[in-house]
C-alpha cells in the first residue's frame, strides 16, 4: 500500500500533465474558509427560551438524541467538528443563542454586543471569525408571520431595532476578532395564498431595510447581506423578501446578496447566478444548502452542484468577494456529524475546483473546440482529487477518510 505521500506524488504528476499545480491548488484551499452555521447543533432552537414555535416556513425533521441544551454543550460540539474539518473555519452564529448574564434578559430589540461576550472571547480562543444573523422568527412578534414588513407600525419597528441591534453586535464581533462579520438579514415575511396587495408590504419593507441600514458601519467591521427567498411552508403563494426584490435593493443600495441553494425553483441553481449578481454587487454570501424537492436544508453532499457552486467561484476569480456559508439542519443524525460531512464536502467541492485546468478549459472554449472542452471536462471528473484531498487532510492534522467518523461515534458514546 502507498502511503499518502506516495499517492499524493502520483496525483501531482498527473495533475501536472494537465497544466495543474496541485501544491498551489492546496495553499489556496487552505486560505478559504467556509462559515458554519451553529444552528445544526441543535435543531434551530436556540438559548432565548421563548417557548415560541420555529414558525416562517422553517422546519426541522428528526428525534436523533445527543442535541446541544446550552452553550456550553453547543461551543463543545462545535470545537469537537471544527478539529474534524481542515483548515481555520468561521462560525455563523444566530442572534438567539445570545447568553444573559443571571436575570438580566432583554428582548431582541435591545440586544447588545455584550451579551455575545462569552463568544466573541471564545471565537478569539479559537483564532476564528465570527458572522452573525438577526432572529426574525421563533418570537411572539413574529407569530403571524410577519416582521419587518409588518403593517402594524409598532412592531415593524420592533424588528427594525432588532436588526439595527444585530448590525452592531456584528460590527463588536468583527472588530473583536479583527475579520468583517457578515450580518444576514432574512425574513420569513409571506402569505399562504394568493394576496391582494403584494406592493404594501414590499414597500413596508423597503422603508424599513433603509432604516435598518441609515446608520454607516465601516465595513471592516460588519458587512450587511440580505437573504431573498421563493417560497417556505405555510408561505407558499408570496414572499416579501423575494430574490428580485433583494437583489435590486443590494443593487442600488451597495449591500451584499445572500444566494442561499434552496430559496429557487427546483431545477433553479444558484451555481449559475454568482456570476450574474456580481456583475451588479460588490460582494455575495453563499447558504450553501441541499433542497430535496423543496427547501428542505439537507446536509450538502458532494453532488454537481456543489461542485459546480465551487467552480464558479474558482473560474470567475470570484473566492475574495464571496463569503462561503453553509445552511442546512438534519435532525435524524449525529448532529456534529452532520456539521463535519457538510464542512468537508464544501472545502472538498473547492479542492476540486482549484484542481481544474480552468485557463486551458477556457481557451478551448475561446477558440470553438467544444468537443476539447467536453472531453477534458469528462477526464477531469476521475482524476485522482482525493489523492490531493487526503495529503491536505493529513497536512492539516485532521482525520482522513472516514477516520473522523470513529471520533464523532467516541465523542457522541462519551458526551452526546
Ligand atoms: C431560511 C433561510 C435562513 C435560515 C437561517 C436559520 O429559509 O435560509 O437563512 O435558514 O437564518
Ligand atoms: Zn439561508
Amino acid at each position: 500500500m502507498k502511503t499518502l505521500e506516495q499517492q499524493y506524488q502520483v496525483a501531482k504528476e498527473r495533475y501536472a500533465e494537465v497544466g495543474v499545480d496541485t501544491d498551489k491548488a492546496i495553499a489556496k484551499l487552505k486560505t478559504i474558509p467556509v462559515s458554519m452555521h451553529c444552528w445544526q447543533g441543535d435543531d434551530v432552537g436556540g438559548f432565548e427560551n421563548m417557548g415560541s414555535d420555529l414558525g416562517g416556513g422553517l422546519a426541522v425533521t428528526g428525534n436523533y438524541p445527543g442535541k446541544a441544551r446550552n452553550p456550553v454543550e453547543l461551543k463543545a460540539d462545535i470545537e469537537k467538528a471544527f478539529s474534524l474539518i481542515p483548515g481555520k473555519q468561521r462560525l455563523n452564529l444566530h442572534s438567539f443563542y445570545v447568553e444573559f448574564p443571571a436575570g438580566k434578559k432583554v428582548d431582541r430589540d435591545k440586544l447588545r454586543p455584550e451579551h455575545y461576550k462569552s463568544w466573541i472571547e471564545w471565537a478569539k480562543s479559537l483564532g476564528i471569525g465570527m458572522d452573525f444573523n438577526p432572529t426574525c422568527f421563533a418570537h411572539p412578534k413574529a407569530a403571524d408571520g410577519f416582521t419587518l414588513s409588518h403593517k402594524d407600525k409598532s412592531i415593524r419597528q420592533f424588528w427594525i431595532n432588532h436588526c439595527i441591534a444585530c448590525r452592531k453586535v456584528g460590527a463588536a464581533m468583527g472588530q473583536a476578532l479583527g475579520t468583517p462579520t457578515v450580518t444576514n438579514i432574512w425574513i420569513p415575511d409571506g402569505m399562504k395564498d394568493t394576496p391582494a396587495d403584494r406592493k404594501g408590504p414590499r414597500e413596508r419593507l423597503n422603508e424599513a431595510l433603509d432604516q435598518v441600514f441609515a446608520e454607516k458601519i465601516n465595513p471592516k467591521y460588519n458587512l450587511d447581506a440580505i437573504e431573498g427567498k421563493l417560497f417556505g411552508v405555510g408561505v407558499e403563494s408570496y414572499t416579501v423578501g423575494s430574490h428580485e426584490f433583494y437583489l435590486a435593493y443590494a443593487a442600488k443600495k451597495g449591500k451584499l446578496v445572500t444566494l442561499d441553494a434552496g430559496h429557487y425553483h427546483p431545477t433553479e441553481s444558484i451555481s449559475d447566478k454568482i456570476s450574474s449578481v456580481l456583475t451588479f454587487v460588490d460582494e455575495i454570501l453563499l447558504h450553501v444548502s441541499r433542497g430535496v424537492r423543496w427547501d428542505s436544508d439537507h446536509v450538502i453532499v458532494l453532488n454537481d452542484e456543489l461542485i459546480a457552486i465551487a467552480e464558479e467561484l474558482v473560474r470567475g476569480n470570484y473566492l475574495e468577494r464571496t463569503h462561503i456559508g453553509l445552511d442546512y439542519f438534519d435532525a435524524s443524525i449525529n448532529r456534529v456529524a452532520a456539521w463535519v460531512i457538510g464542512m468537508r464536502n464544501m472545502l472538498r467541492a473547492l479542492c476540486i475546483a482549484l484542481l481544474e485546468p480552468n485557463k486551458k478549459l477556457a481557451a478551448l472554449e475561446a477558440e470553438g473546440d467544444f468537443t476539447s472542452r467536453l472531453a477534458l471536462m469528462e477526464e477531469l471528473k476521475t482524476m485522482p482529487f482525493s489523492a490531493v484531498w487526503d495529503y491536505y487532510c493529513s497536512q492539516q492534522n485532521v482525520p482522513v477518510g472516514t477516520n473522523w467518523l470513529a471520533e464523532v461515534k467516541k465523542y457522541e458514546a462519551n458526551v452526546l
